[in-house]
């Protein structure tokens, strides 16, 4: 039986579902899984917070008898091995499932195809490859971190209509300057729930003294670890970073060679080896975690080492640059607002593209595609990867 458009359908609401647990089930995919049966769902689940129990399993149980003959749609690959629960696949073979639609093969060596397998040997009819592309995007974290061994990252630049994305000479504590309106930012707190980690430089930190928390109501739990470029520690111990780092981690990167920021050399001048020192031992007093690493690719290892596979890059625009320049930025979120900065505005590293002209990817920034447009408000946001 070949793949109908109704298995497409289905696989669509699968993928919808999965978007559930994005961001709460580090090291694991989040998964959806939906029982068919005679033309209805009789069983739906996705990868519990944690990553356990698996989506399948939990979408068997609900479904119970009426699992034996169903279809399951599945948006990756069912697992073959016994880790901390046992494997999927059996669990499939023994509620007699009579088919079973995938998106996409587990990259996992312990899985990778073995999973297929197992079903295909049962005798249960198996297609893959459904909604392929969207199933990509949809586990592209997971994807990066188990192929590539960094997380995905995505930067998210909010721009004004004149093409800026913020202020010279804004003063430190003086609070963020409003690029985009309530819809865009409700938006990007979004993002942040999805994500396992959000990284600004210094220098956004001491002008904007960000909260970078999921602040949606009923979403706030799940806010990523903060992550500040910081080579100096000049990252006050007053920042709202700091005072919260006990209830949101923090984590401080002191790159050798970091992006250079106005606010960081301000900060950091005339700091001795022993000023560095107490700096270090304040800050770790407070909660927060430092780390030295070598480069932004080493960050990147060790973020993913630690589980972490989606990476949310909020600016400025010196750290935007630096992603950028060293070909890690998988996905640009760009918003662009109604308002203007005008005089002293800081140039953003890309500009929006003319959208709903023919034009719109050909102003796509090098290396990178349109993917689609949308209105929040008066902003509008241009996706690209
Ligand atoms: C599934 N369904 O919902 C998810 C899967 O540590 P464990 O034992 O939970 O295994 C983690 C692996 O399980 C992970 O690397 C990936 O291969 C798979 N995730 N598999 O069948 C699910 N989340
Ligand atoms: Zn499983």
């Amino acid at each position: 039986m070949a793949v109908t458009p109704e298995d497409r359908r289905y696989m669509a609401a699968a993928l919808r579902l999965s978007r559930w647990n994005t961001g709460l089930t580090a090291t694991n995919p989040s998964v959806a899984a939906l029982v068919v049966s005679d033309g209805a769902i009789v069983g739906q689940a996705v990868t519990a917070p944690g990553g356990r129990p698996h989506a399948e399993t939990q979408a068997l149980a609900i479904a119970g008898d009426r699992a034996r003959g169903a279809t399951l749609y599945v948006t990756l690959e069912p697992c073959s091995h016994h880790g901390r629960t046992p494997p999927c696949a059996n669990a499939i073979v023994a509620a007699g499932v009579a088919r079973v639609v995938v998106s996409l093969t587990d990259p996992d060596p312990r899985v990778s195809g073995r999973g297929l397998a197992i079903l295909r040997e049962a005798g249960i009819t198996v297609e893959s490859g459904v909604m392929e592309e969207e199933g990509r995007r949809a586990l592209s974290a997971y994807l990066m971190r188990q192929t590539r061994g960094r997380p995905h990252v995505t930067l998210k630049l909010a721009v004004s209509a004149d093409g800026m994305i913020g202020r010279q000479g804004h003063a430190p504590g003086e609070g963020q300057l409003a690029i985009t309106g309530p819809a865009a930012r409700a938006q990007s707190h979004v993002l942040r729930a999805e994500s396992d980690a959000i990284l600004v430089g210094i220098g956004t930190a001491l002008a904007d003294d960000p909260d970078l928390t999921c602040r949606l109501p009923g979403l706030e739990h799940r806010s990523p670890l903060r992550i500040v470029l910081d080579r100096h520690l000049a990252l006050p111990v007053t920042s709202k970073l700091v005072r919260t780092a006990h209830a949101v981690p923090v984590l401080i990167a002191a790159l050798p060679s970091p992006p250079r920021e106005e606010g960081a050399r301000r900060a950091d001048e005339g700091a001795t080896p022993a000023e560095h020192t107490a700096r270090h031992q304040a800050l770790t007093a407070a909660g927060v975690e430092i780390l030295a690493p070598e480069s932004l690719p080493m960050l990147l290892a060790a973020l993913a080492a630690r589980g972490i596979s989606s990476l949310l890059v909020e600016g400025g625009a010196t750290v935007a640059k630096s992603f950028l320049e060293a070909g890690l930025v998988d996905r640009i979120l760009l918003f662009t607002g109604a308002t203007t900065v005008g005089e002293g505005g800081i140039d953003s590293p890309l500009r929006h593209p003319d959208i709903g002209a023919e034009s719109s990817t050909a102003t796509a920034p090098a290396g990178f595609r349109l993917l689609r447009t949308a209105t929040f408000g008066p902003d509008r946001l241009a996706e690209y990867e």
